[in-house]
């Protein structure tokens, strides 16, 4: 189906099947759970049979907001019994978390990709993708043209994910809209306060620590201050014993640096280099360096995984782009 789908196409999927299983992107942040908590759950109130594949154990900040009621890994899934494949806040097929038993491309269900990042691939059999601040915001609209029930609970999960994809409204993707959501959640009780503290305020001291480390012996800064990286290393989250799923938010350690305007965090993941770039401004699109290094995201938040053996390679890779830009 074509990028034209409507809300009226998606609600008819949702109504006329009953066997869903939703699943998500590879290491999972607050958007990504609370659209498939907030679909899970409200689905489930309309009497329909739903289930959540995520790959992992959640990140500890999620583990408060989020439940346990989901398949992960260790879990053998019997696929035959769902009609539909839901894909949230997946921009393209590789990015999906899929368990070790099932390869997109033998998929059999039918699918459907709900999706906020411009440069989705429409992998589905249906796509539908608007531009709005976080996918969890599509999930509400969904649920209201649904006229499903929005308990307390589920408009916690949907301002969860809110929250997590504009920074708590500090990033140039909140909009009015954004804010009228996030006003409307509110009204339905959302726990905006349980939110922030596991947020923002409940990091572990040896992440705090991790955080100043980094910034103090491995901040590089070039272009006259305006592109700052890290490269974080197995060995400082060995020190600090922190797990790479932990560290949602390090790179806005980085971005706040006064006059930096594109930020990049990097790790490794097994023989790769993994790349979080963030940008302050929209005239600087970090989308557009991750796309060339084919990665991909939003223009002010995006990602890519480059596989070269070493780092200086990979800065040689990334500096060509980023000299485009700057
Ligand atoms: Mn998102």
């Amino acid at each position: 189906m074509s990028k034209d789908t409507t809300i009226a196409q998606v609600a008819d999927i949702l109504q006329a099947n009953n066997n869903f299983l939703i699943f998500t992107h590879v290491n999972p942040d607050g958007d990504a759970l609370g659209s498939s908590f907030s679909m899970l759950n409200a689905l489930r109130n309309r009497a329909k049979s739903v289930d959540l594949y995520i790959q992992n154990k959640l990140p500890k900040v999620y583990s408060d907001i989020f439940t346990d009621d989901y398949y992960s890994d260790d879990v053998i899934i019997d696929f035959s019994k769902y009609d539909y494949f839901i894909f949230l806040d997946t921009s393209n097929e590789k990015r999906i978390a899929l368990p070790s038993n099932l390869e997109f491309d033998k998929i059999k269900q039918k699918t459907i990709n709900i999706d906020h990042h411009i440069d989705n691939s429409n992998f589905a059999d249906t796509n539908y993708i608007t531009e709005s601040a976080a996918c969890a915001e599509i999930c509400f609209d969904i649920l209201n043209f649904l006229r499903c029930d929005i308990s307390a609970q589920i408009a916690t999960y949907i301002m969860a994910g809110v929250i997590a994809d504009t920074g708590c409204f500090r990033f140039n993707n909140t909009n009015s809209t954004t804010m009228k959501v996030a006003a409307k959640l509110l009204e339905l009780g959302a726990e905006y306060q349980k939110i922030i503290i596991n947020s923002f305020f409940s990091k572990p001291i040896e992440l705090i620590k991790l955080e100043a480390d980094l910034i103090h012996n491995s901040l590089q800064l070039e272009y006259n201050g305006k592109f700052a990286w890290c490269y974080l290393d197995d060995n400082l989250l060995s020190k600090y014993n922190i797990n790479l799923k932990d560290i949602d938010g390090l790179i806005d350690a980085i971005r706040a640096i006064k006059g930096v305007e594109i930020a990049l965090l990097i790790t490794k993941r097994d023989e790769s280099f993994k790349l979080s770039f963030r940008s302050k401004t929209p005239t600087i699109s970090v989308g557009k360096i991750a796309r060339a290094l084919d990665g991909g995201g939003h223009e002010l938040a995006a990602g890519a995984t480059v596989n070269v053996s070493t780092l200086e390679e990979l800065m040689t890779k990334v500096n060509e782009q980023v000299s485009i830009i700057l």
